[in-house]
């Protein structure tokens, strides 16, 4: 054969060989399954008193091929009572999630999707999230991660929504992808997932657009990954509890994250904060799992079943790690402050050892009603606070109690992190 005929056959090679570069993931290997255990362990083992943690971990349990009917059967009870029990207060966010979970890896409760109407009643939560963003100032009603999932679920189950219409809320310096002016990897990472459910739909045709639409997804999708991938330290992006999302969003985008480098690093890190039990909540488990198994939200629609699932995880019934330690007979004190605007109400406060923020809080409270009253809800990352000192947290005007210590912003919530002695607290009145 002469050289120019090689040629092209060449390419062809090369070109054959580029998709599954591309498809680059960062998996655990087979033999480092069993670190896993500890995430499976807290998922099945949490009390799933609440429908839309259940959803989280009924989506990942089916996306990684861990197959368990009974807990799946319990799961889906759960979120089909929460279903009914709030259905008008359920967020645009939540019912995305129940969808996903409900509707992942071709099961039976899709007949529960269809006959409740789930995906056009989410068309209508991203309607209202939209409506409120133009009578509040650019601010939905509850936020960009939300609004994302929700396009993602959209997307995936074929629902109601016009690109041409929505593709310009999700512009990469839209206010809503940062917090406190810092960029927010889970929520850019989320809206990549998004996207890329669009761009495929787009170019399958399956959705009505115009090419302008098209190249928009493609440089917001672009401009996203750059922003996650500058957030990255210590094979971290963002933190470690936005790491499994911003993963998914790597995998799905290109070969940017292999280039990266960080694969090793990355794993290295969340395998050995697993270990320390950084993930002792079952929606920290949730979200980080499908990505450590090769996964992605993307991939609900397929068969699934994964590398680790076919080795029978370890589950035990067995309370799983955790991370809060055991309280001890000694005593730590602290200091805690409210801080609204220049002032500043301080105490110093004992508290046992192995104590969380929250319990910092409580005691503040008992000290001193007038400066140190609070009140949260639950979530499913353990106690929100919504007001001190009787001011409320609003998401219309971006207000929330920011919690800090030592003038750092924690990365945990007021019920997981654990304080030490000397440390300088504070909830800080702010605007995200
Ligand atoms: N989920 C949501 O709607 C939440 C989306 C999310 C981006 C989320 C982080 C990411 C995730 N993976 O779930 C998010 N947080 C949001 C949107 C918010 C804002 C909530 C208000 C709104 N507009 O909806 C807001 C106010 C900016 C916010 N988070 C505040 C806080 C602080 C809470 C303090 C309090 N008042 O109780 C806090 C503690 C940060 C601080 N230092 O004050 C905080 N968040 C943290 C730490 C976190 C992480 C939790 C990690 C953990 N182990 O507890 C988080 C995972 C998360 C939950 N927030 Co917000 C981000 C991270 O660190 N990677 C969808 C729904 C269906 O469930």
């Amino acid at each position: 054969m002469r050289p120019s005929h090689q040629l092209p056959l060449l390419g062809l090679l090369l070109f054959s060989l580029i998709p599954s570069q591309r498809c680059q993931i960062c998996e655990v290997s087979r033999e480092n399954c069993s670190y896993l255990n500890p995430l499976v362990n807290t998922m099945v083992n949490s009390n799933y008193n609440k429908g839309i943690q259940s959803a989280n971990i009924l989506l990942t349990l089916r996306l990684v091929g861990i197959q368990n009917q009974s807990l799946e059967k319990q799961l889906t009870q759960q979120i089909q009572e929460d279903m009914k029990s709030r259905e008008s207060k359920i967020s645009s966010g939540e019912l995305a999630l129940v969808i996903l979970a409900l509707g992942a890896c071709k099961n039976l409760d899709e007949t529960f999707i269809r006959d409740a109407h789930l995906v056009s009643k989410l068309g209508e939560k991203f309607k209202a999230e939209i409506e409120n963003m133009e009578t509040h100032n650019d601010n939905p009603l509850t936020n960009y991660y939300q609004l994302s999932l929700a396009l993602l679920a959209l997307c995936l189950s074929n629902g109601n929504y016009s690109i041409t219409n929505v593709i310009r809320y999700f512009a990469p310096e839209n206010k809503n992808y940062y917090f406190d002016g810092q960029f927010s990897v889970d929520t850019g990472a989320m809206a990549v997932l998004a996207l890329t459910c669009v761009k495929r739909s787009i170019e399958k045709e399956k959705i009505e657009a115009d090419i302008k639409d098209l190249n928009k997804t493609n440089v917001y999708i672009t401009s996203l990954v750059n922003k996650t991938l500058s957030a990255e330290n210590d094979g971290l992006f963002g933190n470690i509890y936005s790491t499994g999302i911003s993963m998914q969003a790597l995998y799905v985008s290109s070969n940017y994250y292999e280039l990266n480098g960080t694969c090793q690093e990355t794993l290295h890190t969340v395998l050995h904060s697993i270990s320390q039990g950084a993930f002792h909540l079952p929606i920290a488990a949730a979200q980080i799992l499908p990505a450590l198994m090769g996964k992605t939200y993307l991939d609900v629609n397929k068969d699934c079943s994964s590398a680790c699932s076919p080795v029978k995880f370890n589950i035990s019934t067995d309370e799983p790690v955790s991370a809060t330690p055991t309280i001890s007979p000694s005593n730590i004190s602290v200091n805690y402050s409210v801080h609204i605007d220049e002032v500043f109400n301080s105490t110093k406060v004992t508290v046992r050892k192995g104590s969380v923020f929250l319990d910092v809080m409580k005691a503040a409270q008992k000290q001193n009603k007038a400066a140190f009253r609070f009140t949260m809800e639950d979530s499913p990352w353990g106690p929100y606070i919504t007001s001190v000192q009787g001011i409320t947290a609003n998401n219309s005007d971006r207000t929330y109690w920011q919690l800090l210590s030592n003038g750092e912003p924690l990365s945990q919530g007021a019920g997981s992190y654990v304080v030490k002695n000397g440390e300088y607290l504070e909830v800080r009145w702010s605007k995200y």
